[in-house]
């Protein structure tokens, strides 16, 4: 252990995806996605889904927006698309990895776009899109930088969401399995690290799972096809390099009891199931009894073929990867909690804490019980996949980006990282920030919203020049990086 607590090979770096970063949406052979149906949004705007739907569609947290007559595919010529270009890696992944490289990055996280390998999502492979992702890994184990890949971010191919309904689809299932199964192969001996879903407890979004009709038992028996994926391919992997890391991910936001009263402890506990039960079923491989009486309740009935149940008991993952943002409360009476923004949706305030100004609580101590609590239930190594300040930065007269409000952030919740490591005796693998380099917001579509070390000339109305700008923060986690460094 080194004297700063974290241990040897540590690994440090940042967190993105495809669908936020990459860009060149139609280009090199890529076809199009669920996330480039995304307009953008701002804080009091929602991002609007562009979509040929019919007007049944319903539960999204978004607008499902009609497409007007006329409009080709799923583009509406009048509304803006952040992640068509994003603030395009595609074109700067040389560039990107270096300036990486200078903060002294040991890895980077990045998603893989599914239609960028098979355009409809179908088994049909675009070597151009092989061949970017895998200059992509080269340029990075230049630098001595481990790729650490997201099979799936938040999007699906659009025909598969069209023809399939995603996946409410039992063959989406053997689709995803030949994507899987391609990019594991092909990219055996330069990536280790693997995660199958992003937030695989984000199940009510169309543009993350493709399905239409979110009710309980469409969600649901989509989450059993992902559930199957995931087994399917930590199992895969492991045969293919049995040196292969494949995890989970989840978006971790903890509950806390809005009091002692014993009906609020309650409550959390509840509440805090909404994530466990995807932790659940992937670590353990099988269903949590709670569930299984939620379903009985609901009259949710998971079809289920032969052999699923031993395809999820053999494909339990390695490790548990998360994102952690914020905490929330919970209440047996909800009417005692006053609502601020959050990760994906609203959450209830904590009066004990600050908010970032999207209203996300910051809670630097949570990052600290959520390791604990997730490594006391289920004793894995744990991989804080993303964590981060979402705030708005200006370029002061000096052209410099002075974030000492992202500074202090990080400061506190890499202390808190640390005493979970030290003082708790947790297992942690490494720590990557979101969005270590501005890219597009996932739940609101705004540019505005900056997670980034670097920033990148882009607005939210599509003007800028790209170009990169290393904010103050960037020198201070390279010497962050520079003195935990193993010995
Ligand atoms: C997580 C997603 C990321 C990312 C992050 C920040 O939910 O995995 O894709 O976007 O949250 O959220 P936002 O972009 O909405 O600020």
């Amino acid at each position: 252990m080194h004297k700063k607590g974290f241990p040897k090979g540590f690994l440090w770096g940042g967190a993105t995806a495809a669908n936020q970063y990459e860009g060149a949406y139609l280009s090199g052979g890529r076809e199009a996605a669920t996330s480039d149906a995304v307009t953008a949004g701002s804080f009091d705007h929602p991002r609007m889904i562009t979509y040929k739907t019919d007007d049944n569609a319903v539960g999204q947290t978004e607008r499902m927006g009609k497409l007007p007559d006329g409009a080709a595919g799923l583009i509406d010529p009048e509304s803006y698309y952040p992640s068509h270009a994003a603030t395009d890696f595609y074109h700067h992944y040389q560039e990107d990895i270096r300036l990486f490289a200078e903060m002294g990055f040991k890895s980077f996280r990045l998603s893989v776009s599914w239609s960028r390998i098979c355009p409809k999502g179908t088994k049909e492979i675009n070597e151009e899109g092989l061949e970017f992702y895998n200059s992509v890994f080269d340029e990075l184990l230049k630098y001595g930088i481990e790729p650490v890949v997201t099979i799936n971010h938040f999007d699906m191919p659009m025909y598969l969401a069209d023809e399939y309904d995603g996946w409410s689809s039992r063959d989406t299932i053997d689709n995803f399995m030949f994507f899987a199964e391609t990019i594991l192969r092909r990219y055996k001996d330069k990536v280790k690290y693997w995660m199958t879903f992003n937030e695989i407890n984000f199940m009510k979004s169309w543009v993350y799972t493709g399905v239409r009709n979110n009710d309980l038992q469409h969600q649901y028996q989509a989450s059993h096809h992902m559930f199957l994926e995931s087994a399917l391919t930590v199992s895969l992997a492991h045969q293919i390099n049995p040196e292969f890391k494949v995890g989970m991910m989840v978006s971790y936001v903890p509950s806390y009891p809005n009091t002692c009263r014993p009906e609020d402890v309650m409550a959390a506990i509840i509440d805090n199931r909404e994530k466990e039960f995807f932790i659940d079923v992937q670590v353990n491989g099988a269903y949590p009894s709670y569930k299984l009486k939620e379903f009985e309740r609901e009259g949710v009935n998971i079809l289920k073929e032969d052999g699923d149940d031993e395809i999820l008991k053999n494909g339990t993952v390695d490790y548990i990867g998360f994102s952690y943002y914020m905490s929330t409360v919970s209440a047996a009476n909800k009417d005692d909690l006053e609502k601020t923004g959050g990760n994906q949706r609203t959450f209830a305030k904590n009066p004990y804490l600050n908010a970032s100004e999207w209203g996300w609580m910051l809670d630097p101590m949570g990052l600290r019980i959520s390791l604990c609590q997730l490594y006391e239930r289920y004793h894995l190594p744990l991989f804080i996949v993303e964590n981060g300040l979402g705030a708005v930065d200006s370029i002061e007269e000096d052209g410099q980006i002075h974030d000492d409000y992202r500074i202090d952030y990080f400061r506190e919740h890499i202390q808190a990282a640390r005493d979970a490591v030290v003082l708790d005796g947790v297992d942690l693998m490494g720590y990557l920030p979101w969005g270590c380099i501005d890219l597009v917001s996932a739940g609101t579509g705004e540019m505005k919203k900056r997670y980034g070390f670097i920033y990148v000339d882009m607005n939210d109305n599509g003007k800028g020049s790209l170009k990169r700008i290393r904010k103050d923060s960037f020198y201070w986690y390279k010497k962050v990086i520079e003195s935990t460094e193993g010995a």
